[in-house]
């Protein structure tokens, strides 16, 4: 008899939504038969460029956003059959950010400059069509009050309030709300509240089928 497979589980959110912490603890209350794959995995030769590009100074970024965004994608691509190894092998695997996190941020970075032509839906999506889609999605819906609450935003590119607000809009106009796999999760509640409504729903997601691609995103 087969195994099952694995679930795959993404959880989505902003900057200081609480989102790494959550993929820590259900992680750990999933137990030992578990994987966590952050993006971007700055470990590989493509994330070393990425962490550059995410912590270099420079102000020359927006030349090069094209090509950023394509690491991004290359970066879950060049991951993508160790997921889909584990998910086989009947390990459950938990995604900290994946392709929505690539559209937003690289849509909003596209517009914060006048002399550069926006990219569109359209363009941003092609890289990560093909990818494994989740089977439980979760995003960890902050509000400004509460981020900005927080302890303060690091020094990264994008670790900036105007665009967050900008980013939060975006994510809201492309998440799939009406799709049953989606859940919209109050980010402001303490975290043990949040993390036990991110267990229970995982733990009441049906066992997965075959695996689905994405043919779409937004
Ligand atoms: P962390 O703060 O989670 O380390 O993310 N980003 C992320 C993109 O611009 N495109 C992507 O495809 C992904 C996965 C979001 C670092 C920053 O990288 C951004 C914040
Ligand atoms: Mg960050």
């Amino acid at each position: 008899m087969s195994i099952n497979r694995g679930k795959l589980i993404l959880i989505e959110g902003l900057d200081r939504s609480g989102k790494s912490t959550q993929c820590d603890c259900l992680t750990a209350k999933l137990g030992a038969n578990t994987v966590l794959v952050k993006f971007p995995d700055r470990t590989t030769p493509i994330g070393h460029q990425i962490n550059a590009y995410l912590t270099s100074a420079s102000d020359a970024k927006n030349d090069s956003l094209e090509s950023m965004h394509l690491l991004f994608s290359a970066n879950r691509w060049e991951l993508a059959s160790t997921i889909k190894a584990h998910l086989t092998a009947g390990r459950d695997v938990v995604l900290d950010r994946y392709v929505y996190s690539g559209i937003a941020y690289s849509y909003v970075a596209s517009r914060a400059s006048s002399t550069r032509q926006p990219l569109s839906l359209d363009w941003l999506q092609v890289p990560d069509l093909g990818l494994l889609k989740p089977d439980v999605f979760f995003f960890l819906n902050v509000s400004e009050e509460e981020q900005v609450r927080r302890a303060g935003f690091g020094e990264e590119l994008y670790e900036k309030r105007e665009f967050q607000r900008s980013v939060a809009d975006i994510f809201h106009k492309i998440l799939p709300k009406g799709d049953e796999t989606f859940h919209l999760i109050d980010a402001d509640k303490s975290l043990d509240e949040i993390s036990s409504v991110i267990y229970e729903t995982v733990a009441a997601a049906p066992q997965p089928g075959d695996f689905q691609y994405y043919i779409k995103i937004v």
